[in-house]
């Protein structure tokens, strides 16, 4: 686990980067031999040495789709990858790193058979330093071994299930089952970088703009460095603007900056200005010596953010979300960086006029972070808490050390407007108010610069009573002979967790999860849906999630659902809904459920995937994108 610092490998006169990213070595513990490859020590040589079946696998990737075996796809527990690699002797008198992006869950690395680190958490990344492992100017060898399972102590939770009912399973078969409907894909999923810096090094670097003037940006920073003789430097912080010259300057570990007549961030659609980036160059120079250290160059933007009852504003005006639910998924690597599919989403939402998105259900790669900062998307980041349902002392250490890490990661990016600390947890529950409060001021302490969020898809009190004194009444307007029941399900329970948000985010599936094929209902509940969580908590409220799914090319008339038709029948409804409430004031944003088709495991209702996408998986755009586009482009802040 890292202590501080998880800045980005980025090469400069002091550093130099090497990529261990290509074809690996890999091989799967079976689920009768889990633990054979720690018994027999594979990290001790070459896995194409040891008595497993080692097949070629591509990292970054998912290892799940890349085989014809569905042993491969459907793993659960233990998978091994190893490769070799050589080490520059220039690098001797340098400290190295190594960085991986993320490993979905569990990783344990050892470098030349030796352990150097484990990381648990799927979604962000993890370093160690490695100088006294490696053989510089040799061949060096790296073994990972990564665990996918997931338990009620994981984020996010899940639980293994053993089927050994012996009437109808002769062999019994075990099951990894979880709360939330994406495929859990699973491997090495970003990239893995060693890192060469000088000894003394800078290790972390913290950037926020604390005023604006109309001719003045002021920005205060802060700079951590490692090493032995971090004494013997000096810290030099230069502000750079796009064109590569000097704006402002400071020195020192930590101070403040001020930048004349700023260039700011602005987000897509506001200003003519979109996504205008500074660069923060810090520099450590050795008095004594006279000679230059460590130089770490930083992008970032001037803006500033702030939230009241009824908005969130970037730079004093108030913005309205117009975007997406996404997810990390493409064909054949699953969730592992894809730099094509990532380019052209992001070609696709510039195309249909989006300006934002939510990092549905976990933190997305940096690179793709990045296009975010520089073409001004809005991103509301999250992390992996999606479906959480019971809420001990073990989950809530690992969801705060998810958050700690994803505020570490994330905390200079512009494009990061808002933190969400889950997605439809079982907020109904007595234990969560507690535990969301304790994450939320969490939360609140690491970052005060940003709204907080948790999206939710339980009912707001006043919406319990008046859902069912509207059914009743209908029920008996259509028959007063019988009585009238209701089996109560939990999703009707009250939540407990808004009033600790900045933010209220809701996701509702009128007209398909409930009222199915109900398309002439939606206006109506939407509106009161969002007018009930305003009226009881004074609070901005995003539309997080709303959508249809849709097989591509299925058209009927009169719509049914699963057809195009329905997905867009659908959208029309909650877009009447939308415009009422946002001459209401209140409602700050709109986010359809999906961006594409994704993946999900075998269920008879999910036809290989969630079809709620507005493009396919494969990215070509389906009925609905048009429609979408057409609103996006009409919508103002
Ligand atoms: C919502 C979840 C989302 C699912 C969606 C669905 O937040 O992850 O994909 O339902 O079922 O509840 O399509």
């Amino acid at each position: 686990m890292h202590a501080t610092g998880i800045l980005y490998p980025r090469s400069s006169e002091s550093r130099e980067t090497l990529s261990l990213d290509g074809i690996w070595k890999f091989a799967i513990a079976n689920r009768s031999e889990q633990n054979k490859g720690f018994e027999e020590k594979w990290y001790r040589a070459a896995l194409q040495h040891c008595a497993v079946k080692v097949i070629d696998m591509p990292v970054p990737s998912s290892y799940n789709d890349i085989t014809q075996d569905s042993n491969i796809r459907d793993h659960i527990g233990w998978a091994w990858y190893h490769r070799d690699f050589f080490v520059p002797k220039t690098w001797k008198s340098q400290r190295v790193n190594i960085r991986f992006g993320s490993v979905n869950y569990f990783a344990i690395v050892w470098i030349n058979g030796v352990e150097v680190t484990s990381h648990s958490g799927g979604y962000l990344p993890f370093d160690v330093e490695v100088t006294d492992h490696l053989k510089f100017g040799h061949p060096n060898f790296i073994t990972v071994a990564v665990n996918n399972t997931l338990t009620p102590w994981t984020i996010p939770q899940g639980k293994i299930v053993y089927h050994n009912d012996s009437q109808r399973y002769p062999a019994g078969y075990y099951e990894q089952q979880y709360n939330f409907d994406f495929f859990n894909y699973a491997g090495i999923h970003r990239p893995v970088i060693l890192v060469a810096t000088p000894k003394t090094y800078i290790d972390d670097i913290t950037i926020n703009t604390t005023n604006l003037s109309d001719s003045e940006g002021v920005l205060s920073y802060s700079v951590e460095l490692g090493g032995s003789k971090v004494a013997a430097y000096s810290v030099i912080a230069e502000v750079y603007d796009s064109r590569d010259r000097l704006v402002a300057q400071s020195k020192g570990l930590t101070g403040e900056i001020r930048v004349n007549n700023p260039n700011l961030w602005w987000p897509r659609g506001m200003n003519e200005s979109v996504g205008y980036l500074y660069t923060l160059k810090i520099q450590l120079w050795n008095d004594a010596k006279n000679v230059e250290g460590d130089v770490y160059r930083l992008p970032f933007g001037i803006r500033l953010i702030h939230w009241n009852s009824t908005g969130v504003y970037i730079n004093g005006k108030s913005v309205y979300f117009k975007g997406f639910g996404r997810h990390e998924d493409a064909n054949l690597r699953g969730r592992g960086l894809d730099l094509v599919t990532l380019t052209k989403d992001y070609n696709l939402m510039r195309w249909i006029e989006a300006n934002s998105f939510r990092t549905s259900h976990y933190p997305y790669s940096e690179e793709l972070m990045d296009l975010a900062d520089q073409q001004g998307f809005l991103v509301i980041d999250e992390v992996p808490a999606v479906g959480l349902d019971n809420f001990d002392d073990d989950l809530l250490e690992a969801h705060k050390q998810a958050m700690k890490e994803l505020i570490q990661r994330d905390k200079n990016r512009p494009a990061v407007v808002m933190w969400s600390i889950g997605n439809e947890p079982q907020s109904q529950k007595q234990v969560s108010a507690l535990y969301f409060d304790t994450v939320v001021q969490l939360v609140h302490q690491l970052d005060s610069s940003r709204p907080v969020t948790l999206v939710l898809n339980k009912a707001s009190n006043q919406d319990v009573a008046s859902i069912f004194t509207r059914v009743t009444n209908f029920t008996r307007s259509l028959d007063l002979a019988r009585p009238v029941t209701m089996v109560l399900a939990q999703s009707y329970a009250s939540d407990l967790a808004a009033q600790f948000l900045d933010v209220i985010c809701i996701n509702r599936y009128f007209g398909w999860y409930s009222d199915t094929g109900h398309s002439e209902l939606i206006t109506y509940q939407m509106i009161k849906e969002v007018t009930a969580w305003h009226d009881k908590h004074s609070k901005p409220v995003l539309v997080t999630e709303y959508g249809a799914g849709a097989l591509a090319g299925l058209h009927t008339d009169p719509p049914v659902v699963w057809t195009e038709d329905y997905q867009v029948v659908l959208m029309e409804q909650n877009f009447k809904a939308f415009d009422q409430l946002r001459e209401m004031g209140f409602l700050i944003g709109e986010m359809i459920w999906n961006f594409a088709d994704f993946a999900t495991p075998q269920e008879y209702f999910r036809p290989t995937g969630c079809m709620k996408g507005v493009f396919t998986r494969d990215r070509q755009p389906k009925f609905a994108a048009h429609f979408l586009r057409r609103r996006y482009a009409q919508l103002l802040y």
